[in-house]
């Protein structure tokens, strides 16, 4: 068994390092330059740059199942209510910084690369991927920003990007082979420091400047750790959306580590850093250091199986659904209000509660005619607890706070 991997002294190690210019893969140059003209505010909408593009994901986006942001399509809760453990890839959320390309498997090759390794490029094609052994995990992907409109609708503070509720986030069943089966084969020299997927998308233009594929390293310790390059999803081959015909799951991290439609694997022998690891995806704002700081890790939150506003009947029993989850382990318990707030019960744990994923539950509750809030407060095993207040970041990751979900009753 793999040593766990300390994502706090790696995020504290790359930022030493970053501070200190270094800057394999990006250069620090390139940062600053960006982070001016952001300031001049044409930049840092990463995930709302290209909403107009028409058509950029190719699978139904059905209203009873999703809300829509141009080339992001967020999952609505109560389309989760009559489902199972796991999200049917009809409703799984789909975050595309361009557009989903469409990818010839017969052309496909995985290329792995880099002063990381004791020799020259391997290349995989996807009938050798699925030669070696295969595993199986059940895992959330989960986007860094899920919950972001929060810190505007209960918060009132300004942030950018994508305003998801809270539905960026699934979990599936994923086979594929190892990341570290495939690094051994390609000859993992112990000199290798980190690993970066990059994605064959279109490269992502935002300001006039073109920061090319999606990419985001990992060091090697997680790579070699529990990560899966992943060619099914729920039994079926990945839908194209979903990263067809192979993507990166990394439990516990942040969405954008889940690199889709992989096309090549760098391995190198220092520390690297992307643009989705320095100017996206790190906390910015008041009490963090001027170059942000890093992070991997999602947090724990909740949601009701329900919509936003809906309408219930008074005067009977409602059963309320709902699931919580934590990059910190599996969840305790789960405590919930029907009253804004003022008393909480706990709810029942309903199924399994595997790490990485989520718990179900559920809690009866017979509501009287007029508006309520609905409260949902979670607790890992770590002891994590959902805060009252999220801490603000001005790209808005990372939201973990207290939802208040209302919903009116209506006489029968
Ligand atoms: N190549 C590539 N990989 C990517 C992205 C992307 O735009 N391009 N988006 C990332 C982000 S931000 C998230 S949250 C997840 C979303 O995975 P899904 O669309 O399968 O739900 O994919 C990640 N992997
Ligand atoms: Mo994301």
């Amino acid at each position: 068994m793999m040593k766990k991997v300390d994502e706090a002294a790696y995020d504290a190690l790359r930022l030493r390092q970053w501070q200190a210019g270094r800057a394999g893969g990006f250069s620090r140059r390139t940062f600053l330059s960006l982070a001016a003209a952001a300031s001049a505010g044409t930049l840092l909408r990463p995930e709302a740059a290209l909403a107009e593009t028409p058509g950029p994901i190719v699978k139904p986006l059905p209203s009873e199942l999703f809300t829509t942001f141009g080339s992001n399509a967020e999952m609505r809760w109560s389309a989760m209510r009559d489902q199972g453990y796991l999200v049917p890839v009809d409703r799984f959320f789909v975050r595309d910084h361009t557009s989903t390309p469409i990818i010839d498997t017969g052309t496909w090759r995985l290329t792995v690369d880099g002063a990381g390794l004791r020799g020259g490029p391997v290349e995989f094609s996807l009938a050798e991927l699925r030669q070696l052994p295969s595993e199986m995990a059940i895992t959330a992907i989960e986007c860094a920003g899920n919950g972001r409109s929060f810190f505007t609708t209960q918060q009132g503070q300004s942030v950018t990007g994508t305003a998801w509720t809270l539905g960026a986030v699934g979990v599936a069943r994923w086979r594929g082979v190892l990341l570290s089966t495939v690094l051994r084969r390609a000859g993992l020299a112990r000199r290798a420091v980190d690993v970066m997927p990059s994605g064959l998308d279109p490269t992502y233009v935002t300001g006039g400047v073109d920061l090319g594929h999606v990419r985001r390293p990992m060091p090697v310790a997680k790579a070699l750790y529990d990560v899966l390059l992943a060619y099914e999803m729920n039994g079926e081959p990945l839908l194209p959306d979903h990263g067809h015909p192979v993507r990166l799951v990394v439990p516990h991290w942040i969405g954008v580590s889940s690199i889709k439609w992989v096309g090549r694997i760098e391995v190198s022998d220092q520390p690297l850093f992307s643009p989705w690891n320095t100017q996206f995806y790190r906390l910015f704002g008041p009490g963090y250091p001027d170059e942000g700081q890093p992070f991997d890790k999602q947090v724990v939150k909740s949601a009701f199986e329900l919509d936003f506003g809906a309408t219930v009947l008074a005067g009977r029993t409602v059963r309320l659904t709902g699931r919580s989850w934590s990059a910190g382990g599996r969840i305790r318990h789960v405590e919930v209000s029907t009253d804004g707030g003022h008393h909480w019960r706990r709810a029942r744990p309903t199924g399994p509660d595997l790490d990485g994923a989520w718990q179900r539950w559920e809690l009866d509750w017979k509501p009287t005619v007029g508006n309520h809030e609905l409260l949902a407060r979670a607790t890992d095993v770590r002891g994590n607890t959902q805060p009252e207040v999220a801490r603000y970041n001005t790209l808005g990751y990372l939201f973990d706070g207290v939802v208040r979900h209302p919903v009116s009753a209506v006489a029968g």
